[in-house]
C-alpha cells in the first residue's frame, strides 16, 4: 500500500511522562514509527515523503490561537529560564467548570493548562517540527488517494506522535494535531460529499469526535475501551450521538476492558453497518494498534493474525480509504500488526 511517512518524527523525543503518579520513560517512543517503516519496507510497500504543506488544512481544523501557541511553546518554555531546556513543561492547573477559558494568561504554565486536557502529553524541543511533518504526511496521504478512476484505493500515513485526542484548541493523550481530522477535511476539500472516520484505537478519539460533533459531512464512529474505566474517561459514551446538523453522525461503541475477540469484531461489524447506512464517499481509519493483547497500557485481546482480518473487513466497505497511524505501544509488534492490517486490506480488494 502506498505509504507516506513522517520524516521528522524523531525530533519529538520527550524523555519521560507521568504514569500512576511516577515519572516513567515515554510509552510513545521513536522506535514505534521506525519499526512500522522497517516492516513496510521488508514487506514491499512503497514509502514516500510528504509532498504537501498542511498549514491551510490545519487552519480549518484547529484554532489560530492554539496553533500559534503550539508553534512557539518550546521557545516560550525555554525563555522562562535557561535550565528549562533540559526538562519538559507539564501543565498543573486547568480551567475546568466555573473557571474562565476566554482569557489567555501571561503565565506559560497557565497557558499550557488552557491548551491541554491532561498532564500526559510531554512537549520536547522538536515537538512542533515533528508534529507539523506528521500533519503534512496525513494531508499528503489524503491527496494521493484516488476518488474514483485510476490510482491508489488506499493510502497509509505512517506517523507519530498520534493525533486523535487533539481537539480544536487543545493537546492531550500524546496528541498535538489531529492527523485523522486533517485527512478527513482534505477529502472534503477534494469534493467527497461525506467522509466516515472510523477510530479503532483502544482509546476513544475524543478530539476527532469533538471536532466533527456538529457536522454531518464527517461521520465519526469509534470502538474503544469503556470510558467508565479507560482513558480519556470524559468522552466516548454510547449516548453521544451528535448535535444539530451532526445528530445521528456520531457513534460510540464502547467495550469493557478485557472483552473477547468476538465482541470486538461484532462491534466492528456494527460500525461498518452504520457507515454503510449513511452514504459515505470515503473512509479515514484512525489506526491504533493498542488493541493488541500485548499492549502495555491497554486491555483488548487482539492477536497479530487478527489484524489481517481487520484489514479485510475494512476493505469490505469498498470505499477509498486513508489509514492513519495512532497508538500502539507494544513496540516489537507494532510494525507487523500495522502492516497486517494493510496487507489484509489489499488482499481483500
Ligand atoms: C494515546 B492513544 C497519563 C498517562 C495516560 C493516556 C494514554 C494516551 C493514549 N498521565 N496516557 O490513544 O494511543
Ligand atoms: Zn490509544
Amino acid at each position: 500500500m502506498l505509504s507516506y511517512f513522517n520524516p521528522h518524527h524523531a525530533l519529538h523525543n520527550p524523555q519521560y511522562e507521568f504514569f500512576r503518579g511516577e515519572k516513567v520513560p515515554c510509552f510513545e517512543q521513536q522506535v514505534r514509527q521506525t519499526y512500522v517503516e522497517e516492516v513496510l519496507r521488508t514487506r514491499g510497500h512503497a514509502l514516500r515523503e510528504p509532498d504537501t504543506d498542511a498549514s491551510a488544512v490545519m487552519a480549518q481544523i484547529h484554532s489560530p490561537a492554539y496553533l500559534a501557541f503550539l508553534q512557539t511553546a518550546w521557545q516560550q518554555w525555554c525563555a522562562l529560564r535557561p535550565d528549562n531546556a533540559a526538562t519538559q513543561p507539564f501543565p498543573s492547573v486547568w480551567p475546568i467548570r466555573s473557571l474562565r477559558s476566554d482569557r489567555v494568561p501571561d503565565n506559560f504554565i497557565a497557558r499550557l493548562g488552557l491548551y491541554s486536557m491532561d498532564n500526559g502529553t510531554p512537549l520536547a524541543a522538536g515537538t512542533w517540527p515533528a508534529v507539523k511533518a506528521g500533519a503534512d504526511a496525513a494531508v499528503s496521504a489524503a491527496q494521493a488517494l484516488a476518488l474514483g478512476g485510476d490510482g491508489p484505493k488506499a493510502v497509509f500515513c505512517c506517523t507519530r506522535p498520534p493525533g486523535h485526542h487533539a481537539g480544536v484548541d487543545f493537546m492531550g493523550g500524546y496528541s498535538f494535531v489531529n492527523n485523522a481530522a486533517l485527512a478527513a477535511q482534505t477529502l472534503r476539500n477534494r469534493g467527497c460529499g461525506r467522509v466516515a472516520v472510523l477510530d479503532v484505537d483502544f482509546h476513544h478519539g475524543n478530539g476527532t469526535q469533538s471536532i466533527f460533533y456538529t457536522r454531518s459531512d464527517v461521520m465519526f464512529v469509534s470502538i474503544h475501551g469503556d470510558p467508565l474505566t479507560e482513558y480519556p474517561f470524559y468522552l466516548g459514551y454510547a449516548d453521544e450521538t451528535g448535535e444539530g446538523e451532526g445528530l445521528g453522525y456520531n457513534l460510540n461503541l464502547p467495550l469493557p476492558a478485557g472483552c473477547s475477540k468476538a465482541a470486538w469484531f461484532d462491534a466492528l461489524a456494527a460500525a461498518l453497518l452504520a457507515i454503510g447506512e449513511k452514504a459515505c464517499d470515503a473512509l479515514v481509519v484512525s489506526l491504533g494498534l493498542d488493541t493488541f493483547e500485548g499492549d502495555p497500557i491497554s486491555k483488548f485481546p487482539l492477536a497479530s493474525e487478527d489484524y489481517l482480518t481487520m484489514g479485510a473487513v475494512l476493505a469490505s466497505l469498498k470505499l477509498p480509504t486513508v489509514l492513519v497511524l495512532e497508538g500502539g505501544y507494544a513496540t516489537q509488534a507494532i510494525g507487523h500488526n500495522a502492516v497486517n492490517v494493510l496487507d489484509g486490506f489489499e488482499k481483500a480488494c
